[in-house]
């Protein structure tokens, strides 16, 4: 096993993966920008190096500081988690070639091959795994594009070679829109991947988005653990993911978990990956494959109880996965929310800012992973990922009962967030059934209904505290021995809810608080309890020779149409009570002397 390992990423999966190395006693190194010196995965690393300032594209896609932090701390490896350079075979290549550090994750070579799409459909189409019907070839004419659609008919989707995750595709409804579309995704791989080869598939209109989680070892043992479900997206963001798919009965299942076999074996593929896969009508088709750990790989955990993670760091230094696919039993159901700092009721709208208040839920079937902490700031730099709420339960409908309990005790202040889309989900009747398509966000949920959810379910309004924490104007009363939560209007003291005592009764400048139902009293620890403000005696409640424990009520005074319960700061003998019932005093007056 490694000795040293470096993490090329940041927040929550950076954190997941030095916790796998945690566990095989692997030491961890972060790197991070100038934005990120005090965030959650530098936190936690043994070492940490500064990359470079904030923009990605000077830190985290920085490959030369990355390998040089690499050098400095002596790591024998480097994980790239997802995302920034993760599917980067230039930058795999470049450490498979740097003396003395192994890359976790398939060669440069695989993933070169199958970050090409035409080429990843022949290997798919060599292993008998279903691919969309369409052209495996590259397509340069419309004429072509017409052709295609005699063939297979309308409508077409002209994909970029390069392309991924939605960008550099273009839909194709009738032979007049081919020209069009055919330039428009060429200039968009070009832009986006600098590569202006497109190929052609048929369409599917309303397919669900299946994908198959892959771990292969470099002694031949290829398994897969099953499928996630990651339908329910919003402009190709993945929000909700599930394991197993409401959407494949048992055949379905083995049936594309052993297609996804074929292909990675095919492709010479090792350590973890994903095949998607689009599913329309009981059938399935080769979409792509992810040469990373995924965002949504817990589900997958939580369903098999293999750490992904773990077997990524161990086949990556040339152990045998030890399980046969024989041993991967597939066990309840799980679902993944992404709790995001965006504001459903604002088109998703990155919502930056500090995190007022950070209180996740926890308890039986519920997994957190995140890297922030309450007063950290969620930053315009990256993703806007607060954390991700795993769940797990025996049946999917318990599944969907215990996400339903743990997202409403998930407390986010500060900064609005997806989960009162989530609670919005999990009321909805498409999501429930297990019926929605990747079109479903798009297409049929629609504004009002988003508004209202965040009008019901956002996070409250707060006033951040020197501290970072936050302050609300939401008290609790006890009346009669039963609580209350009530809100305090604005214009009403907002002190009572714990930022700084109103010190509108009386107090000898002691130490010590305690406050009433009119929200603001003060004790003291001195001999004389005095007024905090001017005001009238409403009640005198002791007399002089009367023996205190500390904590009754004194006096209490109507000040600011208020009325403030005076109490003894500490137990005493009370000595003199030089005021009366309907007295005035001022500021300092004394109220009872203690002895
Ligand atoms: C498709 C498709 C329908 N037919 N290809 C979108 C992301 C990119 N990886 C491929 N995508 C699609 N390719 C054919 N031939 C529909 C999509 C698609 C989609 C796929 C998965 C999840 C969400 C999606 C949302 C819109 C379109």
């Amino acid at each position: 096993m490694f000795e040293k390992l470096l993490v090329a990423n940041r927040g929550e999966i950076a954190v997941r993966i030095m916790q796998a190395c945690e566990e095989l006693g692997v030491g961890t190194v972060a790197v991070y920008s100038d934005a990120d010196r005090d965030a959650g995965h530098v936190r936690y690393a043994d070492e940490a190096y500064n990359v470079g300032p904030a923009a990605a594209s000077q830190s985290y896609l920085n490959q030369e500081a990355i390998l040089e932090a690499a050098d400095r701390a002596g790591a024998d490896a480097i994980h790239p988690g997802y995302g920034f350079l993760a599917e980067n075979a230039d930058f795999a290549r470049a450490v498979e070639q740097a003396e003395g550090i192994t890359w976790v994750g398939p060669s440069s070579e695989a993933m070169q091959a199958l970050g090409e799409k035409t080429t990843a459909r022949k290997l798919m189409q060599a292993a008998d795994v279903p691919v969309v019907p369409g052209t495996t070839d590259p397509v340069t004419s419309a004429d072509e594009v017409r052709e295609l659609g005699e063939e297979y008919g309308y409508p077409l989707a002209i994909k970029a070679e390069g392309g991924g995750g939605g960008r550099g595709m273009k839909i194709v409804r009738s032979a007049e829109e081919a020209g069009d579309a055919l330039s428009s995704a060429k200039r968009e791989g070009k832009a986006y991947f600098d590569n202006e080869s497109v190929y052609v598939e048929k369409y599917l209109e309303a397919p669900r988005h299946v994908e198959v989680q892959i771990l292969a070892d470099e002694h031949g043992t290829v398994l897969h653990l099953g499928e996630r479900d990651c339908s329910l997206q919003r402009r190709h963001q993945k929000i909700v993911e599930e394991a197993p798919s409401p959407a494949l009965d048992d055949d379905l299942r083995e049936e594309i978990g052993e297609a996804a076999r074929r292909g990675v074996r095919e492709a010479g593929y090792t350590n973890a990956g994903t095949v998607e896969f689009l599913v329309e009508d009981g059938d399935f088709y080769f979409m792509e494959v992810n040469t990373r750990i995924q965002v949504e790989h817990p589900v997958t955990e939580e369903v098999t109880g293999v750490d992904v993670v773990r077997e990524q760091l161990r086949v990556a230094a040339g152990e045998e996965l030890p399980i046969s696919q024989e041993d991967v039993e597939i066990e309840g159901h799980a679902l993944e929310f992404r709790i995001n700092a965006e504001n459903p009721a604002d088109g998703f709208a990155p919502t930056p800012g500090p995190l007022a208040r950070y209180d996740p839920p926890g308890g039986f079937g519920v997994r957190i992973d995140d890297a922030l902490r309450q007063g950290d700031e969620i930053g315009g730099d990256y993703d806007s990922m607060i954390a991700k709420l795993i769940v797990r339960a025996p049946t999917r409908e318990r599944c969907l009962e215990r996400s339903a309990r743990a997202l409403k005790a998930f407390e986010v202040a500060g900064v609005e967030t997806t989960i009162p889309f989530h609670r919005l989900m999990l009321t909805d009747e498409t999501f429930r059934a297990g019926e929605h398509t990747t079109k479903y966000l798009d297409e049929e949920v629609d504004d009002d209904e988003l508004r209202e959810a965040v009008e019901r379910w956002g996070s409250p309004d707060v006033e951040t505290a020197a501290d970072g924490t936050a302050t609300t104007n939401e008290v609790s009363v006890e009346v009669d021995g039963r609580r209350y939560e009530v809100v305090v209007e604005d214009g009403l003291p907002r002190a009572a809810a714990g930022a700084d005592p109103a010190n509108a009764g009386g107090t000898t400048g002691g130490n010590g608080a305690a406050s009433n139902a009119g929200g603001a009293t003060q004790v003291a620890a001195g001999d004389a309890v005095t007024a905090e403000m001017q005001g009238t005696v409403l009640s005198v409640n002791v007399s002089p020779g009367e023996d205190l424990s500390g904590g009754e009520v004194v006096c209490v005074i109507e000040a600011m149409k208020m009325e403030n319960d005076v109490i003894a700061p500490a137990g005493g003998t009370v000595a003199e009570v030089p005021v009366a019932e309907g007295d005035a005093v001022d500021m300092g007056d004394p109220l009872v002397v203690l002895e």
